[in-house]
């Protein structure tokens, strides 16, 4: 191709997904350059989160609407264009009717619903090239893609204990064990990810409102779906649900594969667990925590108090799973240890981007 460097035009895509400020949620951040027939910048354009047009469709009305004709012209976009007809139209057919001569994507969809562009858009004479910057650009989804991967959200579960692993003195008192540093923390957290997820137990005991209170955020911050699930009865003046935005769900279940399967098709891609030891259990059996991020609180507690969790289906020291540690710092005076499966990349804790 004449023109300068189509790897420059995808530093550009990157550039625009990355500040399109989608970076959670059930969408992708996705970026998208038009080079005329030379190879010069004719256009771009990026998605702006679900339900608005896709990065390809934007790039390509950003044209029309600037007069420009895109026959013949390369796309340039991070995520290889879909095929599915979704909450938008699918965009190798757009590329394909706009006379489109050549495509270069960076990742591979990993949207079983939405993959297949590359093999339409060749079976449509378009040329393409996948996988130019891909590691950049799956580094823009991380989450995302995990989750499209495992083909459901990702999990991470939020510890706040005594040293000895307890999460309430043998009277039941339990606020706080950790300081107000790490419970800032955890408001943080909850401002990233999609929902929190809490058991009907954990409902009963605190009545908790399960927002995201960072400093300086309140009440500003996009609050995460606030979830309970569980057989036991929910009060309607639960505090849940109550505002400020009223997005709360209740899940009649107790089976942690069937609560995953309901928020992800919800659009929830990464759901922060913080609840007592038998949902906590629960998910760890089913083998459904992909993260940890553990609290540890300098006191111990020991006796009957109430631990993090009860069986896990761990008999035999070989049948446990030993957790990655990824980070390890002081939060006042505790101690955050963030774990993730081995074998998930580094970097792989839970932050976003
Ligand atoms: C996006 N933005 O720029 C591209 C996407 O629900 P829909 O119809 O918006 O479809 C979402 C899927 O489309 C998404 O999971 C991904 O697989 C594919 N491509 N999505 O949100 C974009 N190019
Ligand atoms: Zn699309």
């Amino acid at each position: 191709m004449p023109g300068p460097d189509p790897t420059l035009a995808m530093r550009r895509a990157l550039a625009l997904a990355g500040d399109s400020g989608v970076w959670k949620g059930a969408n992708p951040a996705v970026g998208c350059v038009l080079l005329g027939e030379d190879g010069q910048f004719i256009a771009e354009g990026f998605h702006r989160g679900p339900g608005t047009a896709h990065a390809e469709a934007a790039a390509l009305a950003s044209l029309v609407a600037a007069g420009g004709s895109p026959a013949g012209a390369t796309a340039v976009v991070t995520l290889e264009p879909c095929a599915h007809q979704g909450r938008t139209p699918p965009c190798a057919d757009a590329l394909v009717e706009a006379g489109i001569a050549r495509v270069i994507f960076g990742q591979a969809d990993p949207n079983p619903a939405a993959a297949g562009g590359a093999d339409r858009l060749r079976a449509a004479g378009v040329e393409v090239t996948g996988g130019v910057l891909a590691a950049e650009a799956a580094a823009l989804n991380r989450v995302w893609t995990e989750s499209m991967s495992m083909g459901r959200p990702v999990v991470t579960w939020k510890v706040a204990a005594s040293l000895d692993g307890r999460i309430a003195a043998a009277d039941g008192s339990s606020q706080w064990i950790t300081g107000q540093a790490a419970r800032q923390q955890v408001h943080e957290l909850r401002s990233q990810v999609d929902a929190v997820l809490t058991g009907t137990g954990t409902l009963r005991a605190d009545d908790p409102q399960l927002t995201a209170r960072p400093a300086g955020g309140w009440p500003t911050t996009e609050q995460p779906l606030r979830v309970v699930m569980g057989l036991s009865e929910v009060p309607s003046a639960a505090a849940f649900r109550a505002p400020p935005d009223g997005r709360s769900q209740v899940l009649n279940t107790r089976d942690p594969d069937q609560a995953l399967a309901a928020l992800m098709a919800v659009g929830v891609r990464h759901v922060l667990l913080e609840c007592g030891p038998r949902l906590a259990s629960a998910f760890l059996r089913a083998d459904l925590v992909d993260r940890v991020v553990w609290f540890a609180a300098p006191i111990l507690l020991g006796g009957s108090a109430l631990a993090v969790i009860d069986d896990v289906g761990v008999g035999t020291l070989t049948d446990a799973r030993r957790w990655q540690l990824r980070e390890l710092r002081e939060v006042g005076s505790d101690v955050r240890m963030d774990f993730s499966r081995a074998g998930v990349a580094p970097g792989g804790r839970l932050e976003v981007g």
